[in-house]
């Protein structure tokens, strides 16, 4: 069923009812044309009412069905708003909940629109690196403004329906009942003539030029990569100086034009290669979770702190522990400056701030904590102190709690096997800044308890993070993928790059950071001490020293003032080091490797093939559900830039034989056996086949 159909009184009324959100696929557009089509045809109707079925209106256009022919077939959504708006009888739109994208624009198809409050009124469309495509550039300037519509469209911000009562664009908001208010509303005006055509509207804008330049500039210098934004800028401007018609074909044109660009791709894979990451294969949706209610967070430090303010933006009390008192209150103190920081930048209330701090408390006594519903430990990624705190969990938390340690590679099976509990532990490996970094990686170990996993992933959502599963392996899937690709840059430097063409050349291609900038903002002494273990652990796999001379030095970064990059007292920027940089030449020197000119795209190859190869393993491993999870895990904790897709999105637009085809090249060079192609890659290759 797509929509339902029922007469009330003189009213026919059209539900859209294609569950979750009532997407405009093909057979649903069909459904309300045969609706309007219905009603036209019985003279007992005189008024038609639209609404939507569950939690939305509709969500716009069915995404999922982009790629398919059915996207554009007949009744396409235009021919629907067509229909709807040509028709004899006043056709009114009863909103609610959610109206976005197609949605809103088949609202502003009919004659009439009424809104519940608080309904989310969104032209979402350049999020997915497109731009409205059935007539919202064109029709809603016409009901709330050139200003407000451009600003709506380039950034594709939901706006409460009660914010927009003074526009056009709502006839009424509707305070109680809606399908009551609707009602009535169709009564009211069942006989009204001429019926109200928003296309009819005139825009008028003074001094439109001076706008439209200063649209132009503000917008170009705010979208990067992506053309869709300026693209939007030009449909809204058709709404002043092109007739509607016309409007309505250029605004098509752009829209065919952006929907087949690769950053638009990659923004709908992200789309849904987010929603994707929650769902477990053996763990139904409606598996049922445990309630969490309250939370415990061992450790105090930069980890600890931000873990438990993502408990505490999200309504759920913590209760930090510590071992010494300083450490807690310094803890404390540093969550508290934190909010007064967002408070002092208009981002947080009075109100607010109190309310966060009033819900975290602390304590030296493990016994203080054995009520809680959730515990996450994040002390010293050490297996030693992993094994004392659980050890020391097992004791005194409740049956029932979930013991989640934040390790970042460390085997979770291990340190659920220091519990008499397996079945209650479970990895969630937060990105630091935690309470910034929207990647959450939730680690699944073999005794890990489905309604844990469900509990955890549902947790994930409630604090706005993006939780990916993961197997238990040494560095789960971001850190096992940036140790290949952190090895490639310290070969890079040996061979003839420094630290700050890597670093620009991996920003250019759109990282957030690059290599180097990276490890001295996160500490390069914590790469330090894996590189030590697993020395030991896998002497086999060769690293470049000069991240090890550059620790010996005290060199750890920002931290210390000083990493791969010189810095200035209170000042993050990164200064290129003479000392450094000597020292990387003289070592290349000592290790007998003659320094060569490396070209940019050497470098971009090398590392962004090295997460690949080794993702690709990770896949065929079962550590990853699927690639587009491996994608979410390095959109969101990596900084991979959203408009290439993720590594694994990237490589398939690069084409698998080529990608093979570079790795064979470079497997002929230094440290040749990095690059061993994974069978999974080889396999896909020969096939013609993606990752995704
Ligand atoms: N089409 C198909 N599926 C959609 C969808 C859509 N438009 N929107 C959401 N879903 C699925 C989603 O994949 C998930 O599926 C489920 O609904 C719940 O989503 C011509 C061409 C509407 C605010 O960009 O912003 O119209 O994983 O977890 O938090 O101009 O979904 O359960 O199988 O996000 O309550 C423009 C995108 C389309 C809106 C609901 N519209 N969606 O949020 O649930 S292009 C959008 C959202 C367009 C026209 C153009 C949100 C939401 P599953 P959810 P939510």
């Amino acid at each position: 069923m797509t929509a339902e159909y029922q007469v009330n009184g003189a009213v026919a009324i059209i539900t859209l009812n294609n569950p979750p959100v009532n997407g405009l696929g093909l057979s649903t557009r069909t459904a309300v044309v045969e609706g309007v089509r219905k009603a036209l045809a019985d003279d007992a109707v005189k008024a038609i009412v639209l609404t939507g079925a569950g939690k939305a209106f509709s969500g716009g256009a069915d995404i999922k069905e982009f790629n398919s022919p059915s996207a554009f077939a007949e009744p396409s959504l235009h021919t629907l708003i067509n229909v709807v708006e040509g028709a004899s009888k006043p056709v009114i739109a009863a909103i609610h909940t959610v109206c976005m994208g197609g949605g809103l624009e088949l609202a502003l198809g009919c004659h009439y629109r009424v809104a519940a409050i608080g309904a989310q009124i969104a032209l979402p469309e350049v999020k997915l690196g497109i731009l409205p495509g059935a007539g919202g550039t064109q029709r809603l300037p016409r009901v709330v403004g050139l200003e407000l519509a451009l600003n709506m469209i380039v950034s594709g911000t939901p706006v409460a329906s009660e914010k927009l009562a003074k526009t056009a664009l709502f006839n009424k908001i509707i305070e109680g009942d809606l399908m009551e208010g609707a009602l009535a509303f169709a009564a009211s005006i069942a006989d009204a003539r001429p019926l109200p055509k928003v296309r009819d509207i005139k825009v008028d804008y003074p001094n439109y030029e001076a706008f439209l330049q200063f649209s132009r500039n503000t917008v170009k210098a705010m979208s990067g990569p992506y053309p869709a934004p300026l693209k939007c800028v030009e449909a809204v401007a058709a709404s002043v100086t092109k007739k509607f018609d016309d409007g309505i074909k250029f605004e098509r044109d752009l829209f065919i034009e952006l929907v087949q660009t690769t950053e638009s791709k990659a923004l709908r894979h992200a789309f849904f290669g987010e929603r994707a990451a929650s769902k477990i294969p053996d763990v139904p949706a409606d598996t049922p979770v445990r309630s969490i209610k309250s939370a415990a967070v061992i450790g105090a430090g930069t980890m600890g702190g931000g873990i438990a303010m993502n408990f505490v933006n999200a309504g759920i009390p913590v209760m930090l522990l510590e071992t010494k008192q300083e450490a807690l209150d310094k803890g404390i103190a540093t969550i508290r400056k934190n909010y007064e920081n967002t408070m002092k930048k208009g981002k947080l209330t009075q109100e607010k701030f109190d309310q966060r701090v009033g819900m975290i408390s602390g304590t030296l006594n493990y016994a203080d904590i054995g009520q809680a519903d959730i515990v996450v430990e994040a002390v010293f990624e050490d297996m030693g102190v992993k094994e004392t705190v659980f050890k020391k969990l097992d004791e005194v938390m409740k049956q029932g709690a979930i013991l989640a340690s934040n390790t970042s590679t460390l085997d979770v099976d291990q340190i659920a096997s220091f519990t008499k509990r397996p079945q209650d532990v479970i990895g969630t490996h937060f990105f630091s800044p935690a309470n910034v970094m929207k990647l959450l990686e939730i680690v699944r170990g073999k005794a890990t308890a489905k309604d844990v996993l469900a509990t955890t992933l549902a947790l994930s959502k409630k604090i706005k993070k993006t939780g990916v599963v993961s197997g238990v392996c040494d560095g789960f899937i971001g850190n096992r993928m940036i140790e290949q690709y952190s090895r490639q840059a310290g070969f890079l430097i040996e061979e003839g790059a420094l630290p700050e063409q890597v670093d620009k050349a991996v920003e250019k291609f759109g990282f957030a950071m690059g290599p180097f900038r990276m490890g001295d903002l996160a500490g390069n002494d914590i790469g330090w001490y894996i590189r030590k273990r697993r020395y030991l652990e896998k002497p086999e796999i060769t690293y470049s020293k000069t991240a090890d001379l550059l620790c010996e030095l005290g060199r750890y970064g920002q931290k210390t003032g000083a990493g791969w990059y010189d810095y200035k007292a209170g000042d993050r920027k990164a200064y290129p080091s003479a000392l450094v940089n000597d020292m990387i030449i003289k070592h290349s020197a000592d290790i007998g490797v003659e320094r060569r000119k490396i070209s940019d795209q050497e470098i971009i190859e090398r590392l962004v093939y090295s997460l690949v190869n080794e993702a690709a393993h990770i896949l065929e491993e079962g550590i990853a559900m699927r690639a587009s999870d491996i994608d979410m895990v390095y959109l969101t904790g990596y900084g991979f830039p959203v408009f290439r897709g993720g590594p694994m999105f990237y490589a398939d637009t690069v084409g698998l034989p080529n990608v093979l085809m570079t790795m064979e090249k470079l497997a002929k060079g230094r440290h040749g056996d990095a690059w061993k192609p994974a069978p999974l890659l080889v396999k896909l290759a020969a096939e013609g086949k993606t990752f995704n």
